[in-house]
């Protein structure tokens, strides 16, 4: 498994819409399986494939207390939103910046699971929030999408001056002094462990 970098906005590949897994093969439960170890190493709840620069329709998650409950959606899909309530929600590629946003409290989606079958699940709570929030990657949205453009430029300017204060000064484009995969790594080319890998 290997732990890949995440993107950090304001990035502009955090913009660009996945398009659909089209065979769940090696290569996707590979990159599931790369998904799950970036998002628990940085102590997240959820990543989507678009946070490493794969655009593709692929995100997990995990938000059970014991961290040991991971789940992966292919292709997920909204079937049914009902209700509408906040949710502090933070996101890895918006680092340590959390804000309430009003969701969908309770939803249904379907998507494909790592053995190509498709599953349907009901959702509320920060499950619920979690999904909504990693298919919003999948579409090219950021939660402080929802907020206001103030709010919005104020965390712009606080993570480029953080990003610059950083020893590194290079932000999400070092990521090998981190010890991790390079953005987009996971699509065709090499990554820094030198391994290449198919195109989904
Ligand atoms: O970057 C991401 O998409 C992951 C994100 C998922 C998420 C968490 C909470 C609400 C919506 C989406 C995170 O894991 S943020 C970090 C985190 O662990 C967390 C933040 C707030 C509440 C619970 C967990
Ligand atoms: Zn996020």
């Amino acid at each position: 498994m290997t732990k890949l970098a995440i993107l950090e906005y304001p990035d502009p590949r955090l913009r660009k819409t996945a398009k659909p897994v089209e065979t769940v093969d090696d290569a996707v439960r590979q990159l599931a399986a790369d998904l799950l170890e970036t998002m628990y190493a940085a102590k997240g709840v959820g990543l989507a494939a678009t946070q490493v620069d794969v655009h593709r329709r692929l995100l997990v998650l995990d938000v059970s207390e014991e961290r040991n409950q991971p789940r992966v959606f292919i292709n997920p899909e909204l079937l049914h939103a009902e209700g509408r309530g906040p949710g502090e929600e933070g996101c890895l590629s918006v680092p340590d910046i959390y804000d309430k946003v009003q969701r969908a409290t309770h939803i249904r989606v379907r998507a494909l699971g790592l053995d190509g079958l498709p599953f349907e699940i009901d959702a509320d709570g920060l499950l619920g929030v979690c999904i909504q929030h990693e298919m919003d990657h999948l579409e090219g949205r950021l939660f402080v999408d929802y907020l206001s453009d103030l709010k919005r430029q104020l965390i712009r300017r606080r993570l480029e001056k953080e990003r610059k204060n950083r020893p590194s000064g290079r932000g999400a484009l070092d990521s090998a002094a981190r010890g991790v995969a390079a953005p987009g790594a996971a699509t065709p080319g090499a990554t820094a462990r030198g391994v290449s890998r198919p195109a989904l």
